[in-house]
């Protein structure tokens, strides 16, 4: 202390801002079941200073959200913030941020693709006829965590998976068809054959009249609730799956699995998206253990916010909801979740069993929109 008479001021309130990290990630770790590590209390910090909406919150901080609400909880006891019409910081959290280095989180991603990497340049006719399309498609299912992407998404699955080679003449499955993959692919006339999989009626059924509709025979709809196997004859059949699987480690392996089961062998594709909404990267390093020591598959993309999905209507009675702070409707899209590609190798395997489990595949101490 004594050598640096002037700097005493800024040690201690280096200790003090230390401490204060230290018990807020304390407290945190004593209410949630979720890991936190410093940089989630930093993450959220830095989208707080970008915005003062919850939704917007968590879509910058990219921590799952029950994490995010105890982090905002946390911070209000430490007088860091408050909660009222919208969350602010007080000038003591200003001062923190300020102390500790944490800037603005910045979100500069690319006007003309949001971001997908991909360019609708060549699907624009395929895009407004699928808009069209779906004008009067069924609205999300809560029981089914429903939840649909934007056409734009849609259609850049299209461009993504043509792009990487794996539509043109090749028989595609998909596996869960709420967002209308399936519609979009009928559109690019690119597979060489479809097979669509969904548990829900309304949207086997949509599908099928617009199969009629616009006369395209080479697809196959079927009624299956995934804890279930695929119908033999689709062992080992196809060349590329996509699917957007609920985000538990367990829907998560029986989705893609099965995917991986019904592909034809070595160097076919499969696509998903991964959430960081309801899945930390904790969650995510099990995710992707799975795929790369249980089935033996090489990931080759993973982009980020590709899928962006439209707000589906029952917010008020989805977990989200009850440990949102402020309860306002979120405004702009929120929910966003990574694209992954995966390719099968030698050795490869998928899922096959059939899955005795309930709910629980659905919910998990991360996920929160059911
Ligand atoms: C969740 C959407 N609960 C939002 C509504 N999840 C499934 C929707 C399928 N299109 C996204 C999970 C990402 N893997």
């Amino acid at each position: 202390m004594g050598e640096y008479p002037n700097r005493g001021g800024v040690a201690s309130s280096m200790v003090m801002r230390g401490e204060m990290m230290e018990r807020i990630l304390e407290k945190v770790k004593e209410r949630s079941e979720i890991p936190v590590y410093q940089k989630s209390i930093e993450n959220v910090l830095s989208a707080i200073l970008t915005s003062e909406d919850f939704w917007k919150i968590v879509d910058l901080s990219e921590e799952p959200l029950p994490l995010v609400a105890d982090i905002i909880r946390v911070l209000e006891e430490e007088g860091l913030l408050k909660i009222e019409d919208s969350i602010k910081l007080t000038e003591k959290g200003y001062e923190f941020v300020k102390e500790y280095g944490i800037s603005k989180k910045m979100d500069d991603i690319c006007e003309c693709c949001e971001g997908r990497g991909v360019s609708l340049k060549n699907y624009k006719d395929l895009l407004e006829k699928f808009k069209e399309i779906v004008k009067n498609r069924p609205l999300p299912k809560h029981e089914y965590d429903q939840g649909f992407v934007t056409p734009e998404c849609t259609v850049s699955r299209i461009a993504l998976m043509n792009s990487r080679g794996d539509l043109f003449n090749k028989d595609v499955l998909v596996l869960g068809d709420d967002d209308l993959t399936s519609i979009a692919l009928m559109l690019s006339n690119l597979p060489r054959k479809i097979v669509v999989v969904d548990i829900d009626e309304r949207l086997i059924n949509f599908i099928k009249e617009v199969a009629e509709q616009l006369n395209y025979k080479n697809i196959e709809v079927i009624t299956l609730d995934l804890r279930k196997p695929l119908p033999e004859k689709y062992s080992r059949a196809f060349d590329t799956f996509i699917t957007d699987p609920p985000e538990t480690v367990y829907a998560i392996k029986t989705f893609i699995g099965r995917g991986i089961s019904a592909l034809k062998g070595e160097r076919r594709a499969g696509y998903f998206g991964i959430t960081r909404r309801e899945s930390s990267l904790d969650k995510w390093r099990e995710i992707q253990r799975t795929l790369i020591n249980e089935f033996n598959v090489v990931i080759t993309d993973i982009i980020r916010n590709f899928n962006h999905y439209v707000n589906w209507g029952y917010d008020e009675e989805t977990r989200a909801w009850k440990l949102a702070p402020i309860k306002k409707k979120p405004k702009d899209i929120w929910y966003k979740s990574y694209m992954f590609r995966i390719e099968t190798l030698k050795d490869s395997r998928g899922f096959e069993e059939e899955v005795d489990i309930g709910d629980e595949l659905y919910n998990d101490a991360e996920s929160s929109t059911t």
